[in-house]
């Protein structure tokens, strides 16, 4: 298991088409794809960083403000995360 020294769970909310995926994809791939779909309305990535000599695990989910009010996706929201650590 990798050794991290903190755990940070990120959640990335907005409008559609604002660049949310974009921005996840960069920031944890350092990639872009013009053409990129998210499939369940979830996106999600692990990155992790170092900062002051201490290891920084960041587990990322985007997703479209509307959904956080459909509880399915706040379930989806949840089991993505935990499945994550
Ligand atoms: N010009 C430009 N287009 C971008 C940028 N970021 C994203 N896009 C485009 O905007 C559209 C929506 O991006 P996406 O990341 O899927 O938005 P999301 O719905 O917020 O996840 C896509 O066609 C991207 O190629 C950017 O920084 N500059
Ligand atoms: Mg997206």
């Amino acid at each position: 298991m990798f050794f991290s020294d903190y755990l940070f769970k990120l959640l990335l909310i907005g409008d559609s088409s604002v660049g949310k995926s974009c921005l996840l994809l960069r920031f944890a791939d350092d990639s872009y794809v013009d053409s990129y779909i998210s499939t369940i309305g979830v996106d999600f990535k692990i990155k992790t960083v170092e900062q002051d000599r201490k290891t920084i695990k960041l587990q990322i989910v985007s997703t479209h403000k509307t959904f956080l009010f459909d509880s399915l996706c706040r379930r989806l929201i949840r089991l993505v995360l935990s499945l994550l650590c």
